[in-house]
């Protein structure tokens, strides 16, 4: 009788180790994906409107911002990240994000492009565009990417 319940003790043991292994190895291969537009942004002045004044150019009665949509994403440590960009407004835009692997990527009008990486590093990234860096070139534009540590 006592022989059974060890038996049954190390039987349960092992299904519950079972069970947490395998959600934290689950875990561990999450994918999470994200689908990011690029938008324009324009202001201009109608007729007797005042100019406004624009950080870098001065007053100007035009002024127009690329951006990434969404801005802000945040996933774990350990994620595997599907980034998807779709251009859909802008000529191009020139995609950096070196902590993981994307440099300088050109992702023309109409296109998605589609970047896959291991969110290997906890921290806070930018998703630069290198076209647009300034307000100068309509920019800066960059969606942030935060990594958590878990
Ligand atoms: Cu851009």
């Amino acid at each position: 009788m006592k022989g059974k319940r060890v038996w049954a003790v190390a039987l349960l043991g092992a299904v519950v180790g079972f069970l947490v292994l395998g959600t934290e190895r689950g875990q561990a291969q999450s994918v999470k994906e994200f689908l990011l537009v690029t938008g324009e942004w324009q202001w201009k002045a109608k007729p007797g409107e005042a100019p406004v004044v624009d950080r870098d150019s001065g007053s100007v009665t035009v002024m127009t911002r690329y951006t990434y949509d969404p801005g802000f994403f945040v996933v774990n440590k350990g994620d595997n990240v599907v980034l998807k960009i779709h251009n859909l407004k802008g000529d191009h835009h020139i995609v950096d994000l070196p902590a993981f692997g994307i440099n300088e990527v050109k992702v023309v009008r109409g296109e998605e492009r589609t970047f896959r990486f291991k969110a290997d590093k906890a921290g806070l990234f930018v998703i630069d565009c290198k076209n647009h860096v300034n307000p100068k070139k309509e920019g800066p534009m960059a969606a942030y990417l935060l990594v958590l540590d878990r």
